[in-house]
């Protein structure tokens, strides 16, 4: 066991002074005798980051050139995400969501499971580096690119978790389901092969990896999204037994062009449709519920369900504002994702969720309750409680039976001179950009100290070399 002291303990009941905090194989456990090392003046649980696609991390920057029109149409033989970018019309005629997705299935098809776990690595430890000690991987590259398994139908899923492995952060694996093009039910396209996995595969891939589970390795369920995920296959995979206790996790009202394709196909709205036709509760997470009506807000809030946001991700592609004053005010759930890795860092997933809605509704502060009138604490909690939610694990508060994941801020930082407990959190999300996060544990260990990764020369060597070689073959 080690024994540590945090001069000041945030939690989302307030601050500790003086706390202890003993550490045995990887948990926070009752502490006794003597007090141990003093790790800093403001010490906060881990976030975790509830959707990540890590392979997206090496395309980060390479899609922000306009694409022609003319240009558009022979490069994207896709006509599916060609005709819901001409329906949404604000994308009539630019780039979109969709276009960006044709320019990502390029990039996902180079990519193998060195290169995944050469990529995924380097972008865990730039998780770990700005606060994030967990990660839920919404992996759907499971074959080869001809659609063809791995001598291993595991391997790409291996990679991922070997990558956290090697680099200490928590894991929860969500081998995802996509059996479909549309919501019509089409086939695959060419450049989604290799996402295809029939029920009875996915049951077998889940049921090797659950083996594996330990503190650090969770596995949940991901079902793609509406369009990729027939009603009949959900019911299929949600009645196995080996799922009843997973996490589940899907892509759920994004773009508006599957709100209209939901509607036109089925009558309702996507987060309606869902709350209307499966058991969505507390072990749910809706990644991307951007688009609600004021009724589906309140159901989604009141499901218990989390709503998992990628803001950064979100305004990168155009996606859309998510409602979430009203969202809060129901006492929904919510957690941040990192999503496309357009950005790593949970304190700009946390401002741009607040300031969205400033720009938006031309008003300051909105992410408060009546409890606490903090912007910084209210979303700092509210992404710990439902992060940890949607992740499965026991995580996002350092106390007796948690798994011993925490920051410590840079108390010497210049933005922090002349702060205290009672501003702390509001300037750490919303002052300045230096990072403030200087040594971070992880299931028990320090994955990070004085704001360098353990072994993050190694890893950074290693991506180099594999996205110089990814990037040249596509660009
Ligand atoms: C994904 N990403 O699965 O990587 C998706 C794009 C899709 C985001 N939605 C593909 N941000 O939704 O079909
Ligand atoms: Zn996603």
């Amino acid at each position: 066991m080690k024994s540590y002291v945090a001069e000041s303990l945030w939690s989302p009941q307030g601050w500790t002074r003086d706390a202890r905090i003993a550490v045995d194989a990887g948990r926070v456990v009752a502490a006794q005798g003597e007090a141990g090392e003093r790790l800093g003046r403001y010490v906060l649980p881990g976030m975790p980051n509830l959707h990540s696609h890590a392979f997206q991390r090496a395309m980060a920057g390479l899609a922000e050139k306009q694409i022609h029109p003319a240009v558009s149409n022979a490069l994207f033989p896709d006509r599916e995400g060609q005709k819901a970018a001409v329906r949404d019309r604000t994308s009539q005629q630019s780039d979109s969501f969709w276009t960006w997705r044709e320019t990502m299935y390029t990039f996902a098809n180079r990519i193998g499971p060195d290169d995944l776990r050469a990529i995924a690595a380097q972008l865990y430890v730039e998780m770990l580096k700005a606060g994030y000690t967990h990660v839920c991987e919404f992996h759907y590259l499971h074959h080869r690119p001809d659609g063809k398994p791995y001598a291993d139908p595991a391997a790409m899923s291996l990679a991922l978790v070997e990558a956290a492995r090697e680099t200490g952060i928590g894991l929860t694996l969500l081998p995802t389901l996509y059996l479909t093009g549309g919501f019509d039910g089409r086939a695959l396209s060419e450049r989604q092969r290799r996402f295809g996995l029939d029920v009875d595969a996915y049951l077998s891939l889940l049921q090797q990896l659950a083996k594996m589970e330990n503190a650090a390795l969770r596995i949940g369920v991901a079902l793609h999204s509406l369009r990729a995920v027939p009603e009949r296959a959900m019911r299929e995979v949600l009645a196995a037994g080996e799922t009843r206790a997973m996490p589940i996790h899907i892509h759920i009202a994004e773009q508006i062009g599957e709100v209209q394709d939901c509607l036109a196909l089925r009558n309702a709205r996507p987060v309606e449709w869902l709350l209307d036709n499966l058991p969505v509760d507390a072990r749910w997470c809706l990644v991307h519920a951007t688009h609600m009506s004021a009724q589906e807000t309140q159901r989604l809030a009141q499901s218990g369900a989390v709503a998992g946001l990628c803001p950064t991700t979100e305004a990168n592609l155009g996606d859309g504002l998510f409602p979430l004053k009203a969202y809060f005010d129901d006492s929904g759930a919510l957690g941040i994702g990192s999503d496309s890795h357009i950005s790593v860092s949970p304190v700009e997933e946390l401002r741009w969720l607040e300031y969205g809605q400033r720009l938006a509704t031309r008003h300051r502060n909105i992410a408060v309750s009546a409890a606490n009138r903090s912007v910084g604490e209210t979303l700092y909690a509210a992404a710990l409680r439902g992060g940890a939610q949607a992740a499965g694990v026991a995580i996002g508060a350092i106390e007796p039976g948690a798994r011993a994941d925490l920051v410590v801020l840079d108390e010497a930082a210049p933005q922090l001179a002349g702060r205290d407990e009672a501003s702390l959190v509001d300037t750490f999300l919303f002052a300045g950009n230096a990072n403030l996060v200087r040594h971070v544990m992880a299931n028990g260990d320090w994955a990070v100290r004085d704001f360098r990764h353990r072994d993050e020369e190694r890893i950074a060597a290693r991506y180099r070399e594999t996205v110089a070689r990814l990037a040249s073959q596509v660009y």
